[in-house]
């Protein structure tokens, strides 16, 4: 399991201090939250932001595009330093060339679905993509409650692509708390978004959130 603190969920006004903690910590990568107002009902991030960060970690930055035609930011965004870009399904995209696009930067490309999303979205990209971003809230917003439905969806998926394409990695996003963190785990997620459920908890040490977070992936195994 890897993990992975979003980053729209840091106290913004320390950013580059909390960044520091959870390097210290051996956090695994970080989440980027993009939200155009369109897509989803909140604005977020930007690639500004990626640029402005990247020099100061060599942890992997993970996009996560919540806009209405994520094809327009694809260039922009590889560009401003991410790693790994996941878009949405249910955008406006063309899904099969948005991939390749994102892979022909050298990046990682992911596709994300919505918690009512059916996995039959991925039957023909299942060979185009290395991440599916399973969410377990309805994108916008941290805090919110975690879709028990999804839980199965991670085990179907899961199926899905051990018969398929085993390289493909599952993240799960939405309300990833430690009570839920052994389950998606036994269900096959390997990459936890970490966010207020988890990570960025008031008053309690990033160092410590982590540790936390760390022991319950090694006891899951
Ligand atoms: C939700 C977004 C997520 C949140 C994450 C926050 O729209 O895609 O990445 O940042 O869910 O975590 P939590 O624990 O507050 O739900
Ligand atoms: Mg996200």
């Amino acid at each position: 399991g890897k993990i992975g603190p979003s980053l729209m969920c840091a106290d913004l006004g320390r950013l580059l201090e909390n960044i520091h903690l959870l390097d210290q910590a051996e956090v695994d990568f970080y989440h980027f939250d993009i939200m155009d107002g369109n897509f989803v009902p909140n604005i977020a991030l930007g690639p500004d932001l990626l640029r402005a960060l990247r020099p100061h970690t060599d942890k992997p930055f993970d996009a996560h595009l919540m806009v209405e035609e994520p094809e327009r930011f694809i260039e922009l965004i590889a560009e401003a330093g991410a790693d790994m870009i996941s878009i949405h399904s249910e955008s406006k995209v063309h899904l099969q060339r948005a991939l390749q696009r994102i892979r022909s930067y050298g990046l990682k490309a992911g596709v994300a679905l919505n918690p009512s999303t059916p996995l039959c979205m991925l039957d023909y990209v299942m060979d185009c993509m290395d991440y599916v971003c399973v969410m377990t809230v309805n994108p916008g917003f941290a805090g919110q409650k975690f879709i028990p439905s999804t839980l199965r969806k991670i085990k179907d998926l899961r199926q899905k692509i051990d018969r398929e394409n085993p390289d493909i990695s599952i993240e799960v996003d939405g309300n990833i708390s430690n009570a839920i963190i052994p389950e998606v785990i036994s269900n096959g997620a390997e990459m936890l978004v970490c966010g207020t459920s988890s990570i960025f908890i008031p008053g309690q040490p990033l160092e410590h959130s982590v540790r936390q977070v760390k022991a319950l992936i090694e006891q899951a195994g």
